[in-house]
């Protein structure tokens, strides 16, 4: 059993459902390890997002991102970086409504570049996420192992 751990955002528009989504994800087996509230500066959105700088909508996704508080959260469960992703559902919440109801971004996302949370897609941007948010973090992988289990 791989015991993994994986970023997770609850983005400016999800902050007043934090509370509801907070209780999804203990309800969906994973532990929050760390929790931070914080408001990204421009620079430090443009620089979290920085694999879309080619795309059309990164100067709104930027805008949006440090435009009011977030809350990161390093989350721990197996597979726990697939599992978050199949949680907070399709990146657009209209796909989201349409194909996975019950997910978070069809229940609390609002158009398509308000989808309410962010969770990382693989190991490697989870490791670079993780420390991005807390810089302390040890870790050899975003698998921890024993590690994991003190906090479990
Ligand atoms: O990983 P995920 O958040 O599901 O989607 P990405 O393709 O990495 O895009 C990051 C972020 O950018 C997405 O959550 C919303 C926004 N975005 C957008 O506003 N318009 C798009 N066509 C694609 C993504
Ligand atoms: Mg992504």
């Amino acid at each position: 059993v791989e015991i993994e751990r994986t970023l997770a955002i609850i983005k400016p528009d999800g902050v007043d459902k934090a509370n509801e989504i907070e209780e999804t994800i203990l309800n969906e087996g994973f532990t929050i390890l760390q929790k931070r509230s914080l408001q990204l500066t421009p620079e430090q959105a443009s620089e979290f997002y920085a694999e879309h700088f080619e795309k059309p909508f990164y100067p709104r996704l930027v805008t949006y991102m440090s435009g009011g508080p977030i809350i990161v959260m390093v989350l721990v469960r197996e597979n726990a970086i697939l599992h978050w992703r199949e949680v907070i559902g399709p990146t657009k919440p209209s796909v989201a409504r349409e194909t996975k109801p019950d997910s978070i971004r069809a229940k609390y996302g609002g158009d398509d570049e308000h989808n309410a949370v962010h969770g990382s897609d693989s190991s490697t941007s989870a490791e670079r996420e993780i420390r991005f948010f807390f810089p302390d973090t040890v870790f050899e992988s975003t698998l921890i192992g024993d590690t994991a289990r003190d906090y479990l």
